[in-house]
């Protein structure tokens, strides 16, 4: 048994003779997509009923559930949060539920951030 069989290189000094620039291959970390949920304004829908379902579904005080509100109101629609696709679908549906089981035509919807 001679050469370099069951040797790990071909040097005395344990280097061998590959040039190559080794290029490291790193996984960029995968983050899930973030929805927006979008409340938008109508001319029926009383103030009130706005900011319960804001306290009632996004878990905000009345103090901030008014000022999305108002928001929504002056400017035509508010982001209310940023959630996972599947929290953000959830909520969506539970807000048009509970508008319309009130016949209020409030609407709700999502985008992807
Ligand atoms: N514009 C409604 C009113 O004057 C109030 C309102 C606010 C409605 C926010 C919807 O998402 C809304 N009664």
């Amino acid at each position: 048994m001679s050469s370099s069989h069951l040797m790990m290189s071909t040097r005395k000094d344990g280097s061998d003779d590959d040039a190559s620039v080794l290029t490291k291959t790193r996984a960029k970390t995968q983050r899930p997509p973030l929805y927006k949920v979008l409340l938008l304004n109508d001319d029926y829908t009383p103030m009130e009923f706005v900011v319960h379902v804001l306290e009632r579904f996004f878990g905000l005080s009345h103090a901030q559930a008014f000022e999305i509100m108002l928001t929504v109101h002056k400017k035509g629609l508010a982001v209310v949060g940023v959630f996972s696709f599947e929290v953000a679908e959830t909520k969506v549906a539970q807000v048009m539920d509970f508008a319309r089981r009130h016949q209020h035509p409030l609407q709700c919807t999502m985008e992807k951030e």
